[in-house]
């Protein structure tokens, strides 16, 4: 089951994990390389160990998949995961003309003042996303960002290529093609990228009807990240595969630094002490034609009954 094998990670890293300094000045407990499989006939690999926010996750993908890059999308479905980037955006702007709001990650976990002042800021920027077309345009949109790199890959021509559509094609016609192949890194894009992608590149392949898909994470955050990556690979494989008529086979996650933020111990031992339940399973409405159409109420999550949420704050 998914839970074991999470956490038989979780595990690993607690024993066998280096102290590792990183960007956010943290600390993590840190190893190099690591494989996991989960086998998706087995369920959806949604953690019951601790509730996973599905629709979160769900959306965020939807968003990838319509090749957008506006936070619009995700904030008129409540999804307020990537809020800060585009938040960053403006306050750093010369348009902006509020209370100063340098390292404002930081200062909001540390000062309870600062994060009133930083929460109002927050909603005004939320509001005019929403509201103002002009100012979406400028300060919502996270430019090269997966949605984009995914779907309108620029080549040095200037031409655009669309790696999701490609692949779709190729499954249809040559399953046996080894170059089912999806990247999201971009050398030429890293100086003017604020987060280079965690889940860089993944890659489909195709056996007795079943696809089954392996990703790679240059970086990832076991505690809070990886909950998340692993469902969100899970139903991009079933969305593939419904698109193709096959049945969904394995999901495989290749990780490189793979670590647990030395504020996140505590709650990964929580964790480890609870019993895993059941999987869910996962539905897509039928009849929905492309996968690029799809929304959020064609997707159906069943028998999700996890043990609650373990509260942890992000690395900023
Ligand atoms: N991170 C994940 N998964 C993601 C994502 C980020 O675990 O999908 F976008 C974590 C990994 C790391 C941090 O802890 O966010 C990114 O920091 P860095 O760029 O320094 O690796």
């Amino acid at each position: 089951q998914a839970d074991h094998t999470y956490l038989q990670l979780c595990r690993y890293i607690l024993e066998n994990g280096t102290k590792k300094e990183d960007r956010t000045g943290t600390g993590t407990l840190s190893i190099f390389g690591y494989q996991m499989r989960f086998n998706l006939q087995e369920g959806f690999p949604l953690l019951t160990t601790k509730r996973v926010p599905f629709r979160l996750i769900a959306s965020e993908l939807l968003w990838f998949l319509k090749g957008d890059t506006n936070v619009r999308y995700l904030l008129q479905h409540n999804n307020h995961i990537w809020d800060e980037w585009g938040f960053q955006k403006w306050v750093t702007s010369s348009d902006y003309d509020g209370p100063d709001m340098t390292n404002f990650g930081l200062r909001s976990q540390e000062d309870e003042a600062f994060k009133a002042i930083y929460e109002a800021q927050m909603q005004r920027y939320q509001e005019k996303v929403l509201h103002d077309d002009d100012f979406a345009a400028l300060y919502g949109d996270l430019g090269n960002v997966y949605g984009k790199q995914w779907r309108s890959w620029e080549g040095a021509n200037g031409q655009t290529y669309d790696q999701i559509q490609y692949i779709i094609q190729e499954i249809k016609r040559n399953p046996d093609s080894r170059r089912l192949v999806c990247s999201a890194w971009s050398a030429s894009d890293l100086e003017h990228q604020q987060l280079p992608p965690c889940h860089y590149a993944f890659q489909f392949y195709v056996v007795d009807g079943k696809l089954s898909c392996m990703f790679n994470m240059r970086s990832n955050d076991v505690f809070l990240g990886l909950p998340f990556n692993i469902a969100s690979y899970a139903l991009l494989t079933h969305l593939i595969a419904h698109e193709c008529q096959l049945d969904v086979g394995e999901l495989i996650y290749t990780g490189a630094d793979v670590h647990i933020y030395s504020n996140h111990i505590e709650q990964v031992q929580t964790q480890l002490t609870r019993d895993p339940k059941k999987l869910p399973t996962l539905t897509i409405k039928p009849g929905v034609a492309s996968i690029f159409d799809v929304e959020l109420d064609d997707l159906q999550l069943n028998d999700y009954d996890p043990h609650p949420t373990i509260k942890a704050s992000v690395a900023v």
